[in-house]
């Protein structure tokens, strides 16, 4: 999803051209520590070297393990990489680099079983987040609404975490800062019964998006998991086809327990799009290579930051290219 602007006057492409650069200067910033972690240490690997050794390709292994991309993802590059050195193509480790860089990009080229449907978009369309306690459920719902009015959509957001009355306060705050009506009932309410009216306002209004919130749970907890089955059918009750998007948000400084976390609530419920907050605090950037990796679900957002701007559709290219680049 692009912030489309109308601007017919012709200095247009070069503010264009201007945003994405601030936009990529931010997004390298934001995932500094990533950056100076592992690619930092994967460039004090190359210095000096001249060669490829066995012993190289062992050392990157280690050092992507250590960020957070899974040992199994890391298996395939690796393997990928050693079979193009022994064929001659990579000549040195410069060149190494490069393909590295191109591999964890192939990475997220591949198919996912999640494409979004084609046709007319639904209105409203529908956005059902879930995710276990505190990974940015909230947060998250805020910056979309904020990216879609950007874009001039009409949204409205559904308080249907009434597990504490804190929740709906929080939603209904941004709500405010945001300039975008909330649904919300006292807290205790049942969820599924705030989803349907949530619902019902949004199309009184002529919503575009209606995005609703749910409690944190944790996939183990089977009550709350099929009170999430009850919210989506009752979803669709008010909505045809609703929920139209289940995006599932995980916390990248959780690592690797953030990809078990996916596995089972994939399971769980049908899950059409990954959010992984928090990816400019202590987390490595290889968890989302290794998520796009093992799941069969798209990474459609990254949380860099806690204010309103700070979520970006997840442009694969890009991110490589930040993670890697050198100054
Ligand atoms: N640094 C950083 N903090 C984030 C990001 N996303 C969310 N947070 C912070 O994480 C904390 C929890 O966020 P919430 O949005 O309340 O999480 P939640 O999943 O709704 O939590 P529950 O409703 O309790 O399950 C807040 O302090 C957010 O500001 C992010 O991308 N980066
Ligand atoms: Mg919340």
């Amino acid at each position: 999803m692009f912030i489309s602007v109308n601007n017919k006057f012709s200095q247009a492409p070069f503010e264009r051209a201007r945003k994405v650069e601030r936009m990529f200067k931010r997004l390298k910033e934001r995932i500094s520590r990533s950056r100076n972690g592992f690619i930092k240490q994967l460039d004090e690997l190359f210095l000096g070297k001249k060669e490829i050794s066995p012993e190289l390709l062992e050392e990157i292994e280690e050092i992507l393990v250590m960020a957070d991309m899974g040992i199994g993802t890391v298996q395939e590059v690796i393997d990928k990489l050693q079979q193009e050195v022994d064929r001659g193509e990579i000549a040195d480790p410069e060149a190494l680099r490069n393909r590295l860089k191109e591999q964890i990009k192939a990475i997220f080229k591949q198919e996912t079983n999640k494409e979004t449907k084609q046709g007319p978009e639904p209105k409203p369309f529908v956005i059902l987040v879930v995710g276990v306690n505190g990974v940015g459920k909230t947060t998250t719902i805020a910056k979309l609404a904020h990216l879609y009015k950007q874009e001039g959509k009409d949204v409205v957001l559904v308080a249907a975490d009434t597990f504490r009355a804190a929740a709906v306060e929080q939603l209904e705050k941004w709500g405010q800062k945001l300039g975008v009506p909330v649904i919300s009932q006292r807290a205790g309410a049942d969820p599924s019964a705030v989803a349907f009216d949530g619902l019902e306002a949004a199309k009184a209004k002529g919503a575009d998006v209606a995005i609703v919130d749910t409690a944190g749970r944790l996939h183990t907890q089977v009550n709350l998991m099929k009170e999430l089955q009850k919210i989506r059918r009752v979803m669709g009750k008010k909505v045809e086809g609703a929920p139209h998007e289940t995006l599932l948000v995980l916390d990248a400084t959780t690592g690797q327990n953030a990809l078990s976390q996916a596995k089972t609530f994939c399971e769980a419920t049908d899950v059409t799009g990954i959010v992984l907050t928090k990816l400019d605090g202590t987390a490595k950037g290889g968890i989302v290579a290794s998520i796009a990796n093992e799941m069969n679900i798209p990474v459609k957002y990254i949380g860099i930051g806690e204010k309103m701007d700070d979520l970006r559709p997840f442009d694969p290219d890009q991110f490589v290219d930040a993670l890697f680049e050198r100054h």
